[in-house]
């Protein structure tokens, strides 16, 4: 038997949705918690094969979700290349700045990525060893404009302001540096791949602040330069891409980049999706987070409008964005049995 998610990748129309939940191993969990504290700190976590897979494991032992995704995250790449990475707490990430030729031309070759992301590949492997047989395994990687955002501001912007400075003042090293990133992605998704990772999803989290032609070339095109690459190596392994609050940037996305699946965020309404996105194929999504952490009558209302507004062909069920904090796990058991039970 294919497993659900496969299925729905593949464009079949399922009675029920498959689900997962976009951060679904984190600080909401107190399992979670409790292996970090054990870790150390977050990127101890990551790095450490028997800890990553054990938090990528809890939310499936505790609600059986369809998929288990790998629990690294997308700054891993840039510390590959050679960024200083460190997180601060309560505020979230840093990183030594790209914002000059000198500091491009200290970034790492290629060839030397995986001495970094080796212990990633390990626990790819161990999981692909321990999930349950019904559960499919997702790796992912940054998008390159989503990932230059950091490297070139060195931390997260509400605009992405650095980013669009730098595409603008010096657009040979911003296009030099997403080629880079670009390059390094595709070898770290095709290790990944190689692993046991069944499908793979690419977080272009920043897509919004893209307009126009920017669009095209900076989200669409390293998108499909980076699905081509791997359907050329692994034709049946399945992509989602995942171009978050791109808008009308939706229509047409899967067809312009190869994509297998599009998700979602919350800002398009199911009804919206469903007609100008689902039409090209399987969607992902796209319950607002704040319903984990508001619950009630509303969380069982738009869960149930969003499986009926996307019954009529492929589907997998998920959040807009990923889950937060301050979320009641009894929430995400409610949204479950609201999807698998009507
Ligand atoms: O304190 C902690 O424990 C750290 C919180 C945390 C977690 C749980 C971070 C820091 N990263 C992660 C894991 C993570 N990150 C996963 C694991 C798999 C999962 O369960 O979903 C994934 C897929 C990511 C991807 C990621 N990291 C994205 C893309 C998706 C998105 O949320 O838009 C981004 C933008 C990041 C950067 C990042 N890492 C962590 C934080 C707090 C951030 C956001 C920084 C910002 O505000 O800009």
């Amino acid at each position: 038997m294919t497993k659900t998610i496969l299925r729905a990748l593949a464009g079949e129309t399922l009675p029920t949705p498959p689900i997962w939940m976009m951060r679904q191993a984190g600080r909401y969990l107190p399992e979670y918690k409790a292996t970090r504290a054990e870790a150390g700190d977050f990127l101890s976590l990551c790095y450490n094969p028997e800890l990553a897979t054990e938090v990528t494991l809890q939310p499936i032992r505790r609600y059986g979700f369809d998929a288990a995704i790998l629990f690294a995250d997308i700054l891993l790449v840039p510390q590959a290349l050679g960024a200083d990475l460190w997180f601060v707490t309560g505020e979230g990430p840093r990183l030594s700045t790209i914002t000059t030729q000198a500091d491009f031309d200290k970034l790492k070759p290629l060839a030397d990525i995986h001495e970094t992301l080796n212990p990633v590949y390990e626990t790819v492997r161990i999981l692909s060893r321990e999930l349950p047989s019904e559960t499919t395994l997702i790796g992912f990687a940054g998008a390159p404009w989503t990932v230059a955002t950091y490297m070139i501001a060195g931390r997260g912007t509400p605009d992405q302001g650095p980013a669009h400075a730098l595409r603008e003042e010096s657009n040979a090293l911003f296009e030099a540096l997403l080629d880079r990133i670009t390059e390094a992605t595709i070898d770290y998704l095709l290790m990944q791949i190689e692993a046991g990772a069944e499908v793979v999803k690419i977080f272009d989290s920043w897509a919004g602040s893209l307009k126009g032609d920017d669009f095209r070339k900076y989200a669409l095109e390293p998108a499909r330069k980076i699905t081509a690459a791997l359907k050329a190596k692994h034709p049946s392994i399945p992509v989602i891409g995942f171009p978050r609050e791109a808008g009308d940037g939706y229509i047409g996305f899967a067809k312009a980049t190869g994509v297998d699946c599009v998700a979602l965020d919350n800002s398009v309404s199911p009804e919206w999706a469903a007609a100008n996105v689902q039409v090209d194929g399987c969607v992902q999504g796209n319950l607002a987070s704040r319903h984990m952490v508001t619950g009630g009558q509303e969380l069982v209302d738009e869960t149930r409008a969003i499986v009926k507004a996307f019954s009529n062909g492929p589907h997998i069920f998920n959040l807009g964005h990923g889950i937060t904090p301050d979320a009641d796990p009894e929430n995400v058991q409610l949204m479950i049995d609201t999807v698998r039970n009507g």
